[in-house]
């Protein structure tokens, strides 16, 4: 399963901050993408986060719908006005941050977490529970936690790596830890180190159940795990087929606009280039068959794919670009193959037709 947290962590990004509408917007989106959670926001932060994942809740979509909450009464009863009928409750338990951070001891901190856990589930909320920063805390301190949340009878734990620092084979050995338990296993990727999905797939192989993603992989610093990444990888590598790929680029492109934030022309699926085609022999073997050079079909995550044409091109390429304003002639195609090779800059499809019928006249 994917848990969307575009709405959460997506929304600490530096610059970002979300109208109710635009949760409402996205929300719908995250919805017609077909991903199983979706984290619609933390209600303490702001009366009008609050708000937002109350639009959300009354729009009654199909995804389960989870805000954010610290392990605090006055977290989990806005959360309990807001309606949401899942929390995820989060409190980091290493002894670095229960000493240094917090000044309390872990049987402290575990009071603290049942409090929490006891009250949301007393008032039938379902329940996430995180150590938060899981991969840097000792196994003695997590160890405890988990004992004590399955006897609460928490629904999910989340294995956070917070400052994105685990190695895929570490995380593995985590997660499988964490599986022993008997709780159903979410994982929370950050990208640091540009791991995250390498260390979300690790996880999955290790008996995890669910993801955490957000659209274009917004988050705070480097963000977390890529949302059309994660969902091409469950279709294309774990025969996954409930996701609407064809919804993801439209989506990335409605969560740029909204937010400013772009994403790199060779971004995976929704970037720029992620269907273009330059080099002359590629061309050449993709006009006859895309798969040549396209392990994803363009089609599929509703691209459309491109024949670029500078100097890298070859007859196939302005073949390809003359056929579709309907010329066919071998002389004017060697002709225009020479003047593009002899420049450097590139050619629109127009352009080039635009030549193709000087040199015909
Ligand atoms: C945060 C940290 C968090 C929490 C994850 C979770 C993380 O609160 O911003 O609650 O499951 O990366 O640990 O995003
Ligand atoms: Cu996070």
């Amino acid at each position: 399963m994917i848990l969307d947290s575009t709405l959460r962590e997506g929304e600490q990004t530096p610059g970002v901050n979300f109208s109710p509408e635009d949760r409402l917007r996205i929300g719908i989106a995250l919805d017609e993408v077909g991903v199983d959670f979706i984290e619609a926001g933390h209600p303490a932060v702001s009366d009008e986060i609050f708000e937002g994942v109350r639009l959300l809740v009354n729009q009654g979509l199909n995804a389960n719908l989870l805000a954010h909450s610290r392990a605090l009464k006055s977290d989990i009863d806005l959360v309990l006005k807001a309606e949401t009928p899942w929390i995820g409750i989060f409190l980091c338990v290493s002894d670095n941050c229960l000493r240094r951070r917090f000044g309390i001891t872990l049987e402290m901190a575990m009071e603290r977490i049942e409090e929490a856990v006891t009250y949301a589930k007393d008032h039938g909320l379902r329940v996430r529970f995180t150590p938060e920063d899981t991969t840097r805390t000792e196994w003695e301190n997590l160890k405890a936690v988990l004992s004590l949340v399955r006897e609460l009878r928490v629904d999910r734990v989340s294995i956070a790596d917070t400052t994105g620092s685990a190695h895929p084979l570490e995380f593995y050995d985590l997660v499988k830890r964490f599986v022993d338990f008997g709780i159903p296993v979410n994982v929370h990727c950050h990208n640091d180190l540009g791991l995250a999905l390498a260390n979300a797939l690790m996880a999955i192989e290790a008996g995890a159940s669910l993801v955490d993603a957000t659209v274009n992989g917004i988050g705070e610093r480097s963000g977390i795990v890529d949302l059309a990444q994660l969902a091409a990888v469950l279709t294309y590598h774990y025969g996954v087929r409930k996701y609407r790929l064809e919804k993801l680029y439209s989506l990335s492109r409605l969560v740029s606009e909204i937010t400013g934030i772009g994403v790199q022309d060779n971004s995976p699926i929704v970037g720029r280039n992620a269907f273009t085609h330059k080099a002359g022999l590629h061309v050449s073997a993709v006009v006859r068959d895309p798969s040549f050079y396209e392990f994803l079909p363009a089609e599929t995550f509703g691209r459309e794919r491109v024949i670029y044409v500078d100097r890298f091109a070859g007859r196939d390429t302005i073949r390809f670009h003359l056929r579709r304003f309907g010329i066919e002639d071998e002389g004017v195609v060697e002709a225009l193959l020479r003047k593009v090779k002899s420049s450097r800059r590139p050619f629109t499809p127009e352009a080039l037709a635009e030549e193709a019928r000087r040199m015909m006249t």
